[in-house]
């Protein structure tokens, strides 16, 4: 169905739920290992257009998705603010030249989206073409937290130490590093909006790692600044994503100083009590636990039918995981979810 997806997000009744999968292009697929593999490293692949637009078509090739996401990845803003991104095979991605103080923020540069970022828009461009308007691309960024997470620790670590270093002892200087972020991911979601993605997602993975008083000091209200910036440029809907927040985010919800379009969640709140507890004119996302494709098939569908007979009818939902596809699923799982969702078809 044409316009599913962004119908959803504007709480339209539609013949079934929505369903697109965080990480969709990714390891798990042996086209995608592929184009790895030739590209020798990750970032390598993120910085060609054509082969940005290749692996965010990929997904969509094999599976009847709602929506697709472009193919980037939230760290390379900081890079392009100045530090050095390298991705580290069996490891994952690190900063060698982390954020630790007050000069090295002021070291930071501001981002020329058209210039620093002329691949990714370029490919956008092409996607967009591709899609040829019967399903939306999404365009991204992690939050200022969640990226100054990153940036300060360098890579990810067991503790957190220097940030929440920074938090209890520094936290003015961490307000200018997140500020310079609120700046620089505005200009950079607008960019994207200007080449054609139809609906923005930003990720919150280490919100969690904040105390809910400094969550809304130290995430939440950043968020909120971007959110309200690039809805002044132009009028987009957000999906929000954060991880180990749900509770936190239905507080503030509930006490009516937050507003948001959709709110993806993890798997660590009942998708029932999340129905209960959400206003009906924000859509919901989620929350199916990621692990749960290690089943078997008869169990995957059981529990895909446990969410739909909580949300098959809601009008404002979009079906996806609590957090990304991991890469050792068998990619049969995802056309069994979307086959099992569109039985719900007109229900
Ligand atoms: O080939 C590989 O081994 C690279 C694996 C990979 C991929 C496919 C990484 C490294 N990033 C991505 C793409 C990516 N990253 C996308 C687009 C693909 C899609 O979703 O279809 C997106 C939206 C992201 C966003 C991203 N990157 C987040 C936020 C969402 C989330 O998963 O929580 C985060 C935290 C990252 C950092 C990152 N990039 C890659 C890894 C392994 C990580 C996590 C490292 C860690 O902190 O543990």
């Amino acid at each position: 169905m044409k316009n599913r997806f962004l119908n959803a997000l504007c709480c339209n009744k539609v013949d079934r739920p929505p369903v697109w999968f965080m990480r969709q292009a990714g390891r798990y697929l042996s086209e995608y290992r592929l184009l790895r593999f030739k590209s020798g490293n990750f970032f390598e692949l993120c910085y060609s257009s054509e082969l940005i637009a290749l692996a965010t078509l990929q997904p969509l090739k094999r599976y009847d998705l709602d929506a697709v996401i472009i193919f980037s990845d939230i760290l390379l803003l900081p890079a392009y603010m100045g530090l050095n991104l390298k991705f580290v095979d069996n490891f994952g991605p690190i900063f060698l030249n982390p954020v630790r103080n007050i000069n090295d923020i002021k070291l930071l540069n501001d981002i020329f989206p058209s210039k620093d970022f002329n691949f990714l828009l370029k490919a956008i461009k092409i996607i967009v073409y591709e899609l040829n308007d019967v399903i939306p691309l999404l365009g991204f960024s992690g939050t200022p937290w969640t990226l100054a997470v990153y940036m300060i620790e360098g890579k990810i670590t067991k503790n957190f130490s220097y940030i929440k270093k920074f938090l209890y002892t520094n936290s003015s200087v961490l307000h200018i590093l997140l500020k310079k972020l609120e700046i620089n991911i505005v200009s950079y979601l607008c960019a994207q909006i200007d080449f054609g993605v139809k609906v923005l997602v930003l990720f919150d993975t280490w919100g969690g790692i904040l105390t809910p008083f400094n969550y809304k000091i130290f995430s939440l209200n950043y968020v909120i600044n971007i959110i309200n910036q690039v809805n002044l440029y132009k009028k987009i809907p957000f999906i929000f994503f954060g991880r180990n927040i749900n509770n936190f985010i239905i507080e503030e919800l509930k006490s009516g100083n937050l507003s948001l379009d959709a709110i993806g969640f993890d798997w660590s709140l009942n998708l029932d009590t999340i129905v209960k507890n959400i206003p009906n004119n924000i859509v919901i996302q989620g929350n199916l636990d990621p692990s749960v494709l290690y089943g078997d098939h008869l169990f995957i569908i059981k529990e895909i039918n446990n969410i739909m007979k909580i949300c098959y009818n809601r009008n404002g939902y979009i079906f996806n995981l609590g957090h990304g596809i991991y890469p050792d699923i068998d990619p049969y799982s995802l056309e069994l979810i979307i086959n099992t969702i569109d039985r719900y078809k007109n229900f």
